[in-house]
């Protein structure tokens, strides 16, 4: 069994449960090595169940072989029931369940299904910060992909062009290159839309004086990668070059914050200070950061209220950004991963210093 498995299985012992029960498909897959769209882990101190339908029992054989596998039809509480019943006869289990995943309804199918067993909401979120040598591999790859994507389209953004064409044109470039899916939904914002944080591409054309601000990321055998770059359609005007100058220091100072020991809430803070310094405190209304991984938003946060403390082998993102309604905004984001000595930067490849198209 996995050294991933043999964590999980300390933290149940932490919180004095009997079995956990893994529902979301990024900890199945994370556990398991499943992939498939319908599975759920039954996890005790000696055994691995995988309970799926006829749809994966296949896949699930082949990606899972730690696993146990229980098909079902239908519901997959009698089978639940059954196999807790044979392996533990007459006890009395508590077991966990991801309480920030298990919607109301499934958790009143779970208590009716196994009324003599009592039910402890947990989280599994954490146990997948930080990241193992091949996952760093898989986000880094990922990062490849969306660099050199972006730099292949870097020629159709020019005035006339349309957000939504580049936004599609950037995700043609990254499939090509190996992404099986985009990362999330592009953001790519220019002009005033700029002041929108998630400004998903429109049908919006850009026009000339403008700042573009470009948000994207691939998906690499289930891991995400993540970067920000706004630029100028010209000469950037005294303004632009002033707020796209203070959020790039806020940026390179919440980068050099990134140490192992320190809280996501103190590197966020280190970043925001610039920002205040600089008079736009208020427009920069988002955390700094994210972890990612399985997903694209994962612990740590770096914000105000990310307690959780870094550690040596960790993926986060460092993305400050300022937006003023009606005018436009600027975000620049890095993927960096904490290492021992400070981070080391996945998106070194692709330079910070204000681009102006000309
Ligand atoms: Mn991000």
């Amino acid at each position: 069994m996995s050294i991933r498995t043999d964590r999980l299985r300390q933290f149940l012992a932490g919180i004095a449960c009997d079995a956990v029960l893994v529902s979301k498909k990024e900890n199945v897959r994370y556990y398991s090595g499943f992939s498939g769209s319908n599975a759920q882990l039954l996890i005790t101190p000696d055994q691995a169940w995988l309970l799926t339908d006829f749809r994966y029992v296949e896949q699930a054989t082949q990606q899972a072989p730690d696993f146990s596998i229980l098909r079902y039809s239908g519901s997959p509480y009698p089978v639940m029931t059954e196999t807790l019943a044979s392996a533990y006869p007459g006890k009395k289990l508590t077991i966990a369940f991801e309480g920030d995943f298990v919607v109301h309804d499934t958790f009143e199918a779970l208590k009716t299904a196994l009324p003599e067993s009592a039910w402890q909401s947990c989280s599994l979120e954490s146990l997948r910060m930080q990241k193992d040598a091949e996952e760093l591999r898989l986000i880094h790859q990922a990062m490849e992909i969306s660099q050199q994507a972006f730099a292949q389209i870097l020629p159709l953004i020019k005035p006339g062009a349309r957000e939504c064409d580049i936004a599609l044109e950037l995700e043609f470039a990254m499939r090509r290159r190996g992404a099986e899916g985009k990362a999330f939904d592009f953001i790519v914002a220019s002009g005033a839309r700029g002041a929108l944080p998630h400004g998903v591409a429109s049908e919006k054309e850009l026009c000339e004086g403008e700042l573009v601000t470009l948000d994207f990321g691939a998906v690499y055998k289930g891991y995400h990668s993540d970067m920000t770059r706004t630029l100028c359609l010209g000469t950037a005007s005294e303004k632009q070059l002033e707020i796209y100058n203070l959020v790039l220091k806020a940026q390179e100072v919440g980068c050099a914050a990134i140490q192992p020991g320190i809280t996501g809430k103190d590197v966020d803070a280190a970043a925001r200070q610039v920002i205040i310094s600089g008079g736009y405190g208020e427009q920069f209304g988002h955390g700094l950061g994210h972890g990612l991984g399985l997903m694209i938003h994962e612990e740590p946060r770096l914000s105000p209220v990310g307690d959780r403390i870094l550690t040596i082998g960790t993926p986060v993102t460092v993305e400050p950004g300022i937006y003023l309604p009606g005018w436009g905004g600027v975000r620049i984001e890095d993927t960096v991963v904490v290492s021992a000595d400070g981070c080391i930067n996945l998106t070194a490849g692709t330079g910070k210093e204000l681009l102006e198209i000309r």
